[in-house]
């Protein structure tokens, strides 16, 4: 079996932590021996091992004269656990196969020289694109220090999101919606603006069958603090709520928020939420990935600050009609179809009776 076949299997086994290693990137590792598998392991969860540690622990004394396949360039610095250059020297592999480098400052190449001074012998980019798209969070959250942000849609056939009198349940099928659910779980915040608290008082929680999964810090945008305090996210207990507001909201109704255990932010004497100073904020609490569910307004703001890292549509088999419908994204537009925002590396699943159509915008 050549590089690319064991790479692939430790590219599966960081896929298998997705949703739970953040603010950590997903890292696998498999250790060959003569052409057998000796060890294979993945980094978990924050604070515990790194994928090489735990692949090292299995393989034991086989590790000497192996060759390590790790999908991320392995640390050079002390963190939360110690280097692991220090620990695949120290356990004698001969070679390591690197699929992408770290751009972890702490990291950033130190992490292969060290591999190499000790005389290991390393090959970088085996399978790279993969491991990029991997860790498109991390890589987003280390190098930009906000949150990668996917806006996740979902409309009819002819492009709307509700009827004209706003009727909008469901407009998807039961796996589909299941499909968002597994999103929200990989994200560690969600984000919708007030209008849709307003309009439909949604939990924006996490809902698997069997294991629940993990909910998303529940972020609002809310201008002039018009969030009623019954809102059933306000007062479910489920998972945290922050919202971002403006200097021109009442301080009177911040202090009740807060009082309720809100946390609340103001970007300041602006029109409205200042989305990248936002995402800066966000980026200062720890959140590496940003999931924007509407409505129409909040994800054109989005859009015009080209803040906007991903796009994931769910298309419904249906049609509404009219001119009154809602479509996914408001605001003012662009006025020439050359100015479109154009999207690339596209991927077209079918999710039970609808489409999930997935892509990365091209900011110009
Ligand atoms: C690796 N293998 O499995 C992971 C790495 O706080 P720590 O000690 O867990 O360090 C986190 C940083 O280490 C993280 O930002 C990234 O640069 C690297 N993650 N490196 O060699 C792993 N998870
Ligand atoms: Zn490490």
């Amino acid at each position: 079996m050549g590089h690319d076949t064991y790479m692939k299997l430790a590219l599966t086994l960081a896929e298998a932590a997705r949703g739970q290693t953040s603010p950590n990137p997903l890292v696998g590792c498999v250790i060959v021996q003569g052409g057998e598998i000796v060890g294979m392991g993945a980094h978990l969860r924050a604070g515990e091992a790194h994928a090489e540690v735990q692949a090292l622990r299995m393989a034991g004394e086989r590790a000497r004269g192996a060759t390590a396949y790790v999908t991320l360039e392995p640390c050079s610095h002390h963190g939360r656990t110690p280097p692991c250059a220090n620990a695949l020297i120290a356990s004698g592999v001969a070679s390591v196969v690197i699929a992408s480098s770290d751009p972890n400052p702490l990291v950033a190449g130190q992490g292969v020289a060290r591999l190499r001074e000790a005389g290991i012998s390393v090959t970088c980019g085996v399978c790279e694109e993969e491991a990029k798209r991997l860790n498109e969070v991390f890589f987003t959250y280390i190098t930009k220090k906000r949150p990668f942000v996917t806006i996740k849609t979902a409309m009819t056939l002819d492009g709307k999101v509700a009827t004209q009198t706003g009727s909008s349940r469901w407009i998807t099928g039961e796996a589909a919606r299941l499909d968002v659910h597994q999103m929200r779980h990989e994200h560690d915040a969600i984000l919708v603006g007030v209008g849709t608290v307003i309009a439909d008082d949604p939990q924006l929680t996490t809902r698997l069958p069997e294991e629940k999964g993990r909910n998303p810090v529940r972020i609002v945008l809310d201008t002039a603090l018009r969030i009623p305090d019954t809102a059933r996210m306000l007062t479910d207990g489920e998972a945290p709520v922050w919202v971002f507001t403006t200097d021109r909201a009442s301080q009177e109704k911040r202090t009740v928020l807060e009082a309720m255990g809100v946390r609340v932010f103001s970007t300041g004497m602006t029109q409205r939420v200042h989305i990248e100073t936002m995402l800066g904020v966000l980026g200062e609490e720890g959140i590496t990935s940003l999931l924007v569910e509407g409505g129409s307004e909040v994800n054109a703001s989005f859009l015009t600050a080209s803040a906007v890292d991903k796009l994931v549509t769910y298309v419904a088999p249906k049609l509404v009609a009219g001119h009154l419908a809602p479509t996914p994204f408001g605001g003012i537009g662009v006025e020439q179809m050359a100015d479109a925002i154009d999207l690339a590396d596209l991927k077209v699943e079918t999710v039970g009776v609808d489409l999930k159509i997935s892509g990365y915008p091209v900011w110009k």
